[in-house]
Order: structure tokens, then C-alpha cells, then sequence
């Protein structure tokens, strides 16, 4: 009697007072009565890096109690937090480099993969699920969540990545990609990974999927959104014009799309193979909102989402122009790496170019 346990989950930067060997979330046993600054300070997290603690949704302060049992999430402060972070860009560009570093990894040990397209899509991904997706740490199911459908399938390694920073699936876990019996396959499998909001890989599906959950959404009078990430290739399926054309007639403000415009799908540029301009005329044609950016620019996609939806009572898309392979000069716009895993030597210098640690 008289002792309370919490289980800490530390967000990315602050994984380094994670005890060595411990899976997130870690239990952490005080005294009674301790508050959130006692637990802080047990873990030797500077004060000033303690940005946000929240207890499942609600947000504590320093002074509030900590409940038996339940789970207390850290974050680093958010950008005018005071320390020294100036602006949100900033605090997410490390945070992309750490998922290129897990998707360079995770891809050379499975030996196979799609390094491109994760690559190309990664401050997409970082800008969504550090900033923009309304989420509950631990909790992949609650209700209000806003979804996130990668119907590029074969891109899932960057959504694997970010669930790892995030803290929820271990980091070591990611060296199981694509093994036999992982809850990480090469395509999405909701059933294995309920953080995964649908199983896609059978390319021009999600589009389809993300529609039916935002005309659900709305149906339940529910506040929560469904974003969709589209490959260029991907688009010339008729079925992304089917649903996109469903969209227009039935209009889900919820329902953004955003486009990876890498300009490369598997076996050719998407111009040769079959060009999709004038595409953001199409998409208007179908009654869409539309806004291009830059896809590799945080603070775009973090404006482009937040300016959601573009115009009132329609669905909206972000033509997101993108490098395939970003972030690694042999990588980038090279076919060959659409599909292909590292070798020893090629990772030890994308790690270089990247910036990783080792
Ligand atoms: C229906 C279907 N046909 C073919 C494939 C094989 N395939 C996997 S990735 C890919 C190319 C996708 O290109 P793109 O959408 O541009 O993806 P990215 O450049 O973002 O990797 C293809 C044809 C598939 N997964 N599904
Ligand atoms: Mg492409």
C-alpha cells in the first residue's frame, strides 16, 4: 500500500530516458501522492523538455496527481513552447529523418521492399501523424480518431515507421518487415495491426474505403476525418475515378486525398506510362477542392491541412509534388529503386546522407 504505478509513453526525442531494454509503455513506480513533475524528474527528463503530459486525452500539469494504473504520455514542447524550438517545422524535420533512418533499415533486413514510395511520402506521413491526425496514444480503435487509409499499400514501411517513433509498436519490431507470421507484411493487414485502418495493397482501393468511413463519419454526426494517400501511379486505376466521382456527388468535407506525385510508378515515369495532366483540372472536374504543394515542404503540408477543407461542402486534395527516394542521392528519381532492398554498402551510405546516427 502506499506506492501508485504509472505506465510512461515517451514520445520520439525524449526516447533516450526510455530504461535500456524496456518496451514503450514502461511502468514507473513512485510513492503516493506523487505528481507529474516527481515522475518527470525520476526519469531525468529536463524540465524544459517536458513539454505536454497527457493522461490518455487530457492533459496534465506538473502538479496534477498521477492515477494508479492509468498511462501517462510525455511530448516534447509543441513550436512557442519556450524551448527553443522555433518554429513546428522544425521539431518535425528531425522526426522525418529518424523514419527515412527506419525505413532504410527496416527494408535492407526484411531484403525486399519499396523504398521509393516511402521515401517520397515521408514529411506526408510526419506532418499527419506528429501534427495533424487527432489520435489517442495507445488506443487504435477509439472511436473519434481521425482515419489515415495508405491506399499505396507497398508504402506502408513510412506508416510502420511513424507508428514506431511514436511509440506504438517497438522499434525492434521493425526488422520483422515482410517475415512470416509479422504483424508488419509488406501490404497493411488490419486484422494483425489494428493501427493500420485498412488492408490496401491491390492498388486504386483506398480511395473507395476512405470515402465509405467519411460518409460514415458524417452519417454518426462524428467530428473525425479520413485522409487517403494516393500514389501517382496508382491513380490511373478507374476505380480512384469512381470514387472520386461519388465524392463529388455526395461531398464528405471530411475526406481529404493526398496525392505522393512522384512523377514514377513501377516500370516507367507515370508521364510515359500514362500521363495524368491535367491533373489537378481533372480533379476539379470532378468537384473537388484542390491545392498543390510542395511535398517535401513540412510547413506546407502542415498549412494544406490545417486549410481543410479547401472549400466548404466539398472533399478536398493535395497534389503533393514529391522526389521519389528523397533524401537519398542514389535513390532518387531512379526506377530501379521502386522495388529493391540495400545492400550493406548502400545502407551504411544512405544512413551518411540521411544523417542517422550510425
Ligand atoms: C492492382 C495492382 N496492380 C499492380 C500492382 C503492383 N504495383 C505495386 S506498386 C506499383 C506502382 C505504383 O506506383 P505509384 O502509385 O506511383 O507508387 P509510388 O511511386 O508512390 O511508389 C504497382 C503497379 C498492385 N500492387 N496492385
Ligand atoms: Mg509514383
Amino acid at each position: 500500500m502506499g506506492d501508485v504505478t504509472v505506465k510512461i509513453r515517451l514520445f520520439a526525442s525524449l526516447r533516450r530516458f526510455q530504461p535500456k531494454g524496456s518496451d514503450a509503455p514502461f511502468p514507473l513506480t513512485l510513492p503516493a501522492g506523487a505528481v507529474v513533475a516527481d515522475a518527470i524528474a525520476a526519469l531525468g527528463i529536463p524540465v524544459k523538455s517536458a513539454g505536454i503530459v497527457a493522461c490518455n486525452d487530457v492533459r496534465l500539469e506538473p502538479t496534477s496527481p498521477l492515477v494508479d494504473g492509468t498511462e501517462v504520455s510525455i511530448f516534447p514542447p509543441l513550436a512557442g513552447g519556450g524551448a527553443g524550438v522555433a518554429s513546428e517545422a522544425e521539431r518535425l524535420r528531425p522526426i522525418a529523418r529518424r523514419l527515412r533512418e527506419h525505413v532504410i533499415r527496416m527494408i535492407t533486413a526484411a531484403g525486399s521492399g519499396h523504398p521509393g514510395g516511402s521515401l517520397s511520402a515521408t514529411e506526408i506521413v510526419t506532418a499527419l501523424f506528429f501534427h495533424t491526425l487527432r489520435r489517442r496514444p495507445g488506443d487504435p480503435t477509439w472511436a473519434d480518431r481521425d482515419r489515415f487509409v495508405v491506399s499505396k499499400g507497398h508504402g506502408v514501411p513510412i506508416v510502420y515507421a511513424a507508428l514506431a517513433e511514436l511509440g506504438e509498436i517497438p522499434v525492434a519490431e521493425l526488422a520483422s518487415l515482410r517475415k512470416l507470421g509479422s504483424r508488419l507484411q509488406g501490404h497493411p493487414d488490419r486484422v494483425v495491426l489494428p493501427w493500420v485502418e485498412a488492408a490496401t495493397g491491390s492498388l486504386g482501393q483506398g480511395l473507395s474505403i476512405a470515402l465509405g468511413m467519411a460518409l460514415a463519419s458524417r452519417l454518426d454526426g462524428g467530428q473525425w476525418r479520413v485522409f487517403c494517400l494516393l500514389g501517382d501511379g496508382e491513380t490511373q486505376a478507374g476505380q480512384v475515378w469512381e470514387a472520386a466521382m461519388a465524392a463529388g456527388k455526395y461531398k464528405p468535407a471530411n475526406l481529404i486525398a493526398i496525392l505522393d506525385y512522384n512523377k514514377i510508378q513501377s516500370f516507367g515515369t507515370v508521364s510515359e506510362v500514362l500521363d495524368l495532366e491535367p491533373l489537378a483540372d481533372k480533379w476539379r472536374a470532378f468537384r473537388w477542392a484542390v491545392r498543390e504543394v510542395d511535398g517535401h515542404d513540412i510547413d506546407a503540408l502542415l498549412a494544406a491541412f490545417a486549410a481543410t477543407p479547401f472549400e466548404p461542402g466539398h472533399p478536398s486534395v493535395v497534389i503533393a509534388h514529391t522526389v521519389k527516394g528523397k533524401g537519398v542521392s542514389f535513390m532518387e528519381n531512379d526506377l530501379a529503386w521502386h522495388y529493391k532492398a540495400p545492400d550493406a554498402a548502400q545502407l551504411a551510405r544512405a544512413l551518411v546522407e540521411i544523417g542517422a546516427a550510425e
